[in-house]
């Protein structure tokens, strides 16, 4: 890669693996979940998210995706049961999305891609700091949600509210009172397995929990994710429309079922 890591042809997740290598690792993320090839664990524990709206500071326009921040501080925003032990806390969530509402989730199902995929991601508050988990195979647990269309979501209209104040790699606006909990879907049912960061530097540090049932947006609302820029200000203009992983092979995990 010439240039920095991103998602067109010339710096895009074919060519990661030049300069990280573990692209190529033993358990990269995302990865195509085979719901009848997944084994159900009745072990596993419920999922317990708590969140708490005070713990919103921020909304960033990162240069790949935009996320908002949570406050590194206070232990009230966090997972708990599902598949890891102790407790994580919430550090951002993100979205991915693609050129049309036909792709744009990094997983896939049964080799079916939804139109966006929400990642709340937590880290392992046993290390002192995110930056210290983010390289421990057990530092963070990411819960992904998959977005059909369908009709409009009007929990996430305060998020696209605010896209207009960040349109730019780098812009960042303040984003606070707001409850991560409302983009959930009803059911908590989810499949887990042992994976990686999405984006580069591709950590092998995830525990993924994915969430079977999806969430509804409208193709309008995922248009207004597409109207953000990955450029700079003074930099050539170009449109942030594709920002997702393609599968990566599953290198003998195996993927357990929270459900039967
Ligand atoms: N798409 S995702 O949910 O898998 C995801 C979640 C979090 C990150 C990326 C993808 C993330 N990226 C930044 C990683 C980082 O947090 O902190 N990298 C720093 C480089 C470094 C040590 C500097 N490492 N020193
Ligand atoms: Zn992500």
């Amino acid at each position: 890669m010439s240039h920095s890591w991103g998602y067109g042809p010339k710096n895009g997740p074919a060519e990661w693996h030049h300069e990280f290598p573990i692209a190529k690792g033993n358990r990269q993320s995302p990865i195509d979940i085979v719901p009848s090839q997944a084994h159900h664990d009745p072990g596993l524990k419920p999922l317990s998210l708590q969140y708490d709206p005070k713990t919103a500071v921020d909304i960033l326009n990162n240069g790949h995706s935009f996320q908002v921040d949570f406050a590194d501080s206070a232990d009230s925003s966090t997972l708990k049961g599902g598949p890891v032990s102790g407790t994580y806390r919430l550090r951002q969530f993100h979205f991915h999305w693609g050129p049309s509402d036909h792709k744009g989730s990094e997983h896939t199902v049964a080799g079916k891609k939804y139109a966006s995929e929400l990642h709340l991601v937590h880290w392992n508050t046993k290390y002192p700091s995110f930056a210290d988990a983010v390289t421990k195979p057990d530092g963070l647990a990411v819960v992904g949600v998959f977005l059909k269309i369908g009709a409009p979501n009007q929990h996430l209209q305060k998020v696209l509210d605010a896209l207009s104040a960040i349109r730019l790699k780098n812009n960042q606006t303040a984003f606070s009172n707001f409850d991560p909990k409302i983009l959930l879907p009803g059911s908590l049912d989810f499949w887990t397995y042992e994976g990686s960061l999405t984006t580069p530097p591709l950590y092998e540090s995830v525990t993924w929990i994915v969430l079977k049932e999806p969430i509804t947006v409208s193709s309008s609302q995922i248009a207004n994710f597409r109207s953000l820029h990955s450029n700079a200000e003074g930099e050539p203009s170009c449109c942030m429309v594709e920002n997702f992983r393609p599968p990566q092979p599953l290198k003998g995990r195996v993927v357990r079922a929270s459900f039967k």
